[in-house]
């Protein structure tokens, strides 16, 4: 088995991989450069007034920020336009730069694990799609790669194949997978899942969910009920309830996170596909509405495409600041 190396993520520009352009830093500088083009592009260069405004609001609104997150970003800058206190392009980007990172600031925070759990139990939930079980497979090639022993329990036991899909995942990166056939209760396998973990004192277990729409309600209380029974077998699991949001759904994703969250209770969010979409505008709109944690983004299909998010290189590539990468 080939694995694509650590730097294998795709530049979203230029199609080359992360290693030929600067690294992560530089993956999400062009991230951000690519939406800030969409917003700011021909923006920049202009007299700073009223009217530039309102454009940079519109277009903040079409890049998926909200109209609360918009709200807090440009809120004051219309006093300070109309006091002539920004006077030119650089002041401007200076004060959404700093807008920008207050904002984003409780969005960057890692997921921790706490060396004396055996198991740290993270819930994965997510709309069907949005990429679950992929980044359980990165997910665990994180944590492999860490030295941390890793187990693997397949409660989407819903969709045909759905169990062979995490049992590769499991193979390639040599960790045990907790399964039963298909249709078997999910709340029963993972409660088994985590009891062996227990047992054999793994350090995480990465417990894989069969997607659900947010709004059908009887799904969403068959993971309250998983929810509650890891509960019973440790009373502080489940450590992480991890949504995994398609980035490129926009305010659609948006929906989905207020509804598992008001359901489950989410502790941290991951935002894939973020590698073939110009919408990461959702990441300040989550941020202003749910301030979740952002754990981690996804950059592509291989197993190494998942990258803590960092919301400076992120912010500095959507208004063209801090040099670029080339
Ligand atoms: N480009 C890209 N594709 C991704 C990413 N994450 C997952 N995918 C792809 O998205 C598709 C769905 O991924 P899964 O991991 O099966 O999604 P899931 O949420 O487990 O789906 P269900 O189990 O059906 O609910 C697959 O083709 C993945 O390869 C990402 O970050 N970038
Ligand atoms: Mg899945």
């Amino acid at each position: 088995m080939r694995y694509h190396s650590v730097m294998s993520a795709t530049d979203p520009i230029t199609g080359k991989t992360a290693a030929a352009t600067g690294g992560l830093r530089g993956f999400f500088r062009k991230l951000g450069a690519r939406i800030g083009g969409g917003f700011l592009g021909d923006l920049l260069g202009r007299q700073i007034d009223a009217a530039l405004l309102e454009e940079l609001e519109s277009r903040l609104l079409t890049a998926d920020v909200g109209v609360a997150a918009t709200q807090a970003l440009l809120g004051d800058l219309h006093q300070q336009v109309a006091r002539k206190e920004l006077k030119d392009e650089a002041a401007l980007l200076q004060a959404l730069r700093v807008r920008m990172l207050a904002l984003l600031k409780g969005s960057a925070r890692p997921l921790v694990l706490d060396p004396t759990r055996h198991p740290n139990v993270v819930l994965v939930v997510g709309v069907n799609g949005s990429g679950k079980t992929t980044t359980i497979g990165k997910l665990a090639r994180r944590y492999v790669r860490e030295g941390r022993k890793v187990m693997l329990v397949a409660g989407d036991t819903f969709r045909a194949a759905a169990v062979e899909q995490l049992q590769a995942w499991a193979d390639r990166n040599d960790v045990p997978c907790v399964a039963q056939s298909t249709g078997a209760d999910p709340a029963a396998v993972v409660f088994d899942g985590l009891a062996a973990a227990q047992a054999r004192r793994m350090d995480v277990l990465l417990a894989d969910t069969a997607g659900r729409l947010h709004v059908q309600a009887h799904l969403m209380e068959e993971l309250k009920k998983i929810k509650r029974v890891l509960g019973k077998a440790d009373p502080s699991a489940p450590h992480e309830v991890l949504l995994v949001l398609d980035g490129s759904q926009g305010q659609n994703a948006l929906a989905q996170a207020r509804t598992f969250h008001a359901a489950l209770g989410v502790t941290g969010i991951v935002l894939t596909k973020l590698d073939g979409s110009a919408k990461g505008g959702i990441l300040f709109a989550l941020a202003q509405e749910l301030a979740l944690p952002v754990r981690f983004i996804g950059l592509g299909e291989a197993v190494d495409d998942l990258a803590p998010f960092d919301a400076e290189a992120f912010v500095e590539g959507l208004l063209g600041l801090g040099g670029t990468t080339p």
